[in-house]
């Protein structure tokens, strides 16, 4: 029996600093129901979609910083979400600052959530893949500062079973790497579901700011065709605050095609219909891991010391 998934990438435009986060659920509850009018049981939001993208700022006070941040999933303000979720009968991913007391003590992380129908969260992912710094960098314009506001992800990258297949979570930075995609592929991942914040002057060289575009497609293209999996990645794009961020948000199949595509900048449902057969195909035949994978000769390379080889004797001597 063929297996689908009505999925749904709601991108959003800007999250002013002014913004509330009872105002941005609205937008968001706005969002899902359109998702759920075009048929979608699914519905994919941005990393951080609670408020505006704060790493772009240096907050030394602490007390303005944890306003980012959430406490409690749902809390308060978010409950609304739950609600109409469990109302509309539609599963949610969600990206938001997460402020956990953990370990005797306060920790902050990038975090994404996998809720399901009956509005329950089954999963919870956080960032493993940090971009920026952890102190501002002279003569930027905009800041990246989540090295300084979040700690390192611990939940590794789990896959849950769930909207009839297995589905994994990544956010922003992580959809370049191709260990991402492959951690989750190892485990049978059939759809992987993230969501960015990319601002068009994130490395500072023009050239490759350039390609920003090329780049976000090309990781999450070649993560899907690689490894089997659908990948449904998200935007919050637009002018935030002065910073231009990226938008085309798409679904890609396992053919590494993208089927959908966002084509504004702003507050966008784009949906698809994904067979997860699709993927099983490719498992069964060019990504068979366990008839084509060769584990035994990749630990021979990462064996040994240091990634470069060594060099060249007449290199050597002509230094
Ligand atoms: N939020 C992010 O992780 N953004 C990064 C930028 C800074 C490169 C990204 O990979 O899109």
């Amino acid at each position: 029996m063929t297996r689908f998934v009505n999925v749904a990438a709601a991108q959003m435009g800007p999250i002013a600093k002014s913004e509330t986060r009872t105002q941005v659920v609205a937008r968001l509850i706005a969002l899902m129901r359109e998702a759920k009018a075009r048929g979608a049981e699914l519905v994919v939001f941005p990393e951080l979609a609670l408020t505006t993208f704060f790493p772009r700022w240096l907050i030394d006070n602490e007390a303005e910083l944890t306003q980012y941040y959430e406490r409690a999933m749902p809390g308060p303000e978010t409950q609304a979400l739950f609600d109409e979720a469990h109302r509309l009968e539609i599963g949610f991913y969600l990206g938001y600052a997460e402020l956990a007391q953990e370990d005797g003590r306060l920790r902050k992380f990038n975090t994404s959530i996998l809720v399901d129908r009956r509005g329950v969260i089954i999963g919870k992912y956080r960032k493993v893949h940090l971009p920026g710094h952890s102190e501002p960098q002279a003569g930027r314009q905009h800041q990246h500062l989540e090295k300084r506001y979040f700690e390192r992800g611990n939940t590794g990258f789990p896959v849950w079973r769930g909207f009839g297949g297995v589905m994994g979570m990544c956010l922003c930075n992580d959809r370049r790497w191709p260990e991402t995609y492959r951690v989750m592929g190892l485990q049978g991942v059939e759809m992987v579901l993230l969501g960015y914040n990319t601002p068009f002057d994130h490395t500072g060289h023009d050239d490759i700011d350039a390609l920003t575009s090329f780049h976000n497609h090309l990781s999450m293209q070649a993560g899907a065709y690689q490894n089997a999996t659908w990948v449904v990645g998200t935007a919050k794009c637009g002018t935030e605050e002065g910073s231009k961020m990226l938008a085309q948000s798409v679904i890609v199949s396992p053919s590494g095609e993208i089927v959908s595509m966002a084509s504004s900048i702003g507050d966008e449902v784009i949906t698809a219909k994904a067979d997860l057969d699709i993927g099983k195909r490719y498992r069964e035949t060019i990504f068979d891991f366990a008839r084509h994978r060769e584990p035994e000769s990749y630990k021979l390379i990462v064996e040994r010391k240091g990634a470069m080889p060594p060099p060249l004797a007449d290199e050597v001597s002509l230094g």
